[in-house]
């Protein structure tokens, strides 16, 4: 028997229920007991109308990914669509949770939509490098117009339900307690009526007056060039609109069908998909179950109210947790709320928040100067300068304030967390939370777990990062972490070929093309180069730049020249610089020509660092290193994080490419062992995962 479908009948419906946890995906037996159910209700003469609900806690959400890539074992999805659209009776669909992707296309294919009024929907395909495989393309126009279309379907967003009403997705509204019982009364009332099945198929008014207006499609991929850029599922996603509005519904059909197949053979999908599941893995800790007891997080204090301080705060307020926020002098805590303060203002006048919600969330932040302030928090967060002796001063100060039970967390991003642990009498209660600045957008969260940290404490950090919306990635101790740790090759690399003569424009570009938002040089000067180079002891080209007052974006000069639109422009100056710079420490002139070269000097190192951070056992899997530089550095999603790009070129050829560089370059080109050991056997990183 089917356990995932069952259905029952009364007063002429049936009610079919389908229940595949946790999230309903359509994998295999799920369209098998669908297809059984739907072909029992079209038979059956004591039916007049049918509803589709779904148990648990959300309606469909999508094709099983981890199916995508194998071939359909009937039925397929297009299969129960094409069903749909042939049902002799009235089908509505009852939504709660959220109706994504093929899930939402399921929906679509139905006469009706009834949904509860904290239902979502919508077609993320696009983040998994794909479009809508199932008529979505189709039949999203069809109800909302090209321009609408294309908005939804390439941004992927979800949309709520009243305005799924307003945008005419969605036929009614119900309550979140009786969607049920108003979707059984909302069909029994079609069957009364008659028995309509309306069939978005069969519409054309919304798409009537794009059919003249191909100028749509091409403005739309103009405006969103920067947007889409690495990413060919948009261009296709636009084909396939476009197909909905110049073919008939079939035509279109096979349109999609190709494109689909087309994004998901690509290796951005690929990369895309392996992101989706590497996020959730890296919330598996292998001695941490759900046995674990944790720790009811519900007062948190944060000390320091500078730029980490005030993001890592605004994270708690934003989650509904009251915070206690502690400085050293009144300015330092005033200028620190006053930023907080701002932010949300800011947000509000974009009208992503009311000023209700600004209020209160500042109702949930104490300032205070006193460190005794903490006594009753559930979890401290030190976010003070790097400095071992300042954090061992704190720590142990809180060592006498805190209460018993209460976690205390350091925010360091490079400094020993065992000692900052030894300098309280309690370090099972110190694990290290690493927050990537801006603290309250980006969502990478490092756990950092000392030697002593004990296992409720690195399951309640854990849990506590999905409930403020982080994902969090298990880090062993070592200096830098993950993320930072692994980057850091690709910045002395960019530094040593800009010393050998390589253009700085060159090496920005070739990160650029790659898909990063922007090259190394860019990035120091958007962070400010007396920011980054604060601690240079030696002559370098930064510290040069900051004493002639090149301090980057800000001063409209860095390594750069920016022009009024802060766009950046070769610098004479630096140029001539990093000439002096070379000369006074006998570099010699040997650019590195070519991209791909260029390419593999500043990223194979990053691969090197990720295989020593692995085979040291600082992260516990390859797809968490992937994690951490994606979210924590913005690694392009459409290569899948350095590991899974290294995969996807071949360990064997990088190990031989970084032995041609080690002869050239020298030691930091040496493969590790485990590099060495997974391409002498044939594997890659994700073997391992
Ligand atoms: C598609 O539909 C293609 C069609 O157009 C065309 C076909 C021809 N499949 O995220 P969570 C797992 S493409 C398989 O932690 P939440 C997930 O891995 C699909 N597994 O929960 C996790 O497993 P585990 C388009 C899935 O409450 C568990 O469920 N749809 C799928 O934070 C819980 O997930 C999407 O892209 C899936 N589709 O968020 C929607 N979805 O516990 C993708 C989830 O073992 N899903 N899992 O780690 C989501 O966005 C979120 O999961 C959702 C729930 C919002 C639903």
């Amino acid at each position: 028997m089917n356990q995932t479908a069952s259905s029952s009948i009364t007063e002429g419906v049936a009610l079919i229920m389908l229940d595949n946890p946790p999230v309903n995906a359509l994998s295999t037996p799920l369209r098998q007991g669908l297809q059984s159910e739907l072909a029992q209700a079209f038979r059956d003469d004591q039916v007049h109308a049918i509803v589709l609900i779904c148990a648990g806690r959300t309606f469909i959400a999508g094709a099983d990914i981890t199916e995508l890539g194998q071939p359909w074992q009937p039925p397929s999805l297009p299969d129960l669509c094409a069903m749909l659209d042939a049902a002799p009776k009235p089908v509505v669909a009852a939504i709660h949770g959220t109706a994504l992707g093929g899930g939402f296309e399921l929906a679509l294919a139905c006469h009706y939509r009834l949904v509860a009024a904290s239902a979502r929907m919508g077609l993320p395909e696009v983040n998994l490098g794909l479009l809508p495989g199932a008529g979505g393309t189709q039949r999203v126009p069809r109800l909302v117009g090209a321009e609408a279309a294309l908005d939804i379907i390439t941004s992927g967003r979800q949309i709520k339900a009243k305005e799924a009403l307003s945008l005419g997705l969605v036929d009614a509204v119900a309550d979140d307690q009786s969607l049920q019982a108003e979707a059984l009364a909302f069909a029994r009332q079609v069957a009364a009526e008659g028995g309509a099945k309306p069939r978005i198929r069969d519409r054309t008014d919304a798409i009537e007056s794009d059919r003249n207006r191909p100028d749509i499609f091409t403005t739309f991929a103009m405006a969103n060039a920067r947007r889409f850029k690495g990413f060919p599922a948009p261009a296709a996603i636009i084909e396939a609109v476009q197909a909905a509005v110049t073919l008939d519904f079939d035509d279109g059909l096979a349109k999609e069908a190709a494109l689909f197949e087309r994004l998901l053979a690509s290796p951005e999908s690929a990369a895309q998909r392996h992101v989706f599941f590497a996020e959730r893995e890296a919330a598996r800790v292998p001695d941490i179950g759900p046995e674990t007891p944790t720790i009811d997080i519900a007062a948190v204090g944060v000390i320091g109210a500078g730029t980490m301080g005030g993001g890592i705060t605004m994270n708690f307020l934003n989650a509904g947790i009251p915070v206690t926020l502690v400085e050293t002098s009144q300015e330092a805590l005033d200028r620190g709320i006053a930023t907080i303060c701002r932010n949300y203002e800011a947000t509000a006048a974009k009208g992503r928040m009311t000023a209700a919600q600004v209020e209160q969330r500042m109702g949930l932040v104490s300032p205070s100067l006193d460190l005794a302030a903490l006594a009753d928090a559930d979890l401290v967060i030190e976010a003070v300068y790097e400095s071992m002796d300042v954090k061992t001063n704190i720590f142990a100060r809180l060592d006498r304030i805190a209460k018993q039970g209460a976690i205390l967390a350091s925010n360091t991003s490079f400094l020993d967390l065992n000692r900052i642990a030894a300098a309280t009498s309690r370090p099972e209660w110190v694990v290290g939370l690493h927050f990537f600045s801006p603290a309250n957008i980006m969502r990478l969260l490092e756990v950092v777990r000392g030697t002593a940290t004990a296992k409720p404490v690195v399951a309640t950090a854990m849990r506590l990062a999905k409930r403020i919306g982080k994902v969090a990635v298990l880090s062993g101790v070592c200096d830098g972490f993950i993320a930072n740790r692994l980057l850091a090759p690709r910045g002395t690399q960019a530094e040593a070929m800009m010393l050998e003569g390589t253009p700085i424009d060159e090496i920005d570009h070739v990160l650029v093309d790659y898909g990063f938002a922007m090259g190394h040089f860019q990035m120091m000067d958007l962070v400010g180069l007396d920011v980054i180079g604060r601690n240079a002891t030696e002559r370098t080209v930064m510290g040069d730049l900051v004493a002639a007052g090149r301090l980057g974006q800000k001063r409209g000069a860095g390594y750069y020249d920016y022009d009024q639109k802060r766009r950046p422009h070769a610098s004479d100056l630096t140029a001539t610089l990093i000439k002096e710079i070379a000369a006074a420490n006998s570099v010699a002139h040997d650019p590195t020509a070519g991209d791909a070269a260029i390419l593999a000097r500043l990223l194979y190192p990053v691969v090197n660092e990720g295989a020593k951070i692995l085979e040291e056992g600082i992260a516990l899997r390859a797809s968490d290193i992937d994690i951490a530089a994606v979210l924590g550095y913005n690694w392009p999603v459409c290569r899948g994080g350095p590991l899974f790009w290294a995969d996807q070129i071949g360990l064997d050829k990088i190990v031989a490419d970084m032995r041609r560089l080690e002869a050239l370059h020298g030691e930091t080109f040496r493969p590790a062992q485990l590099l060495v050991r997974l391409a002498e056997g044939g594997k890659r990183f994700g073997d391992r995962s």
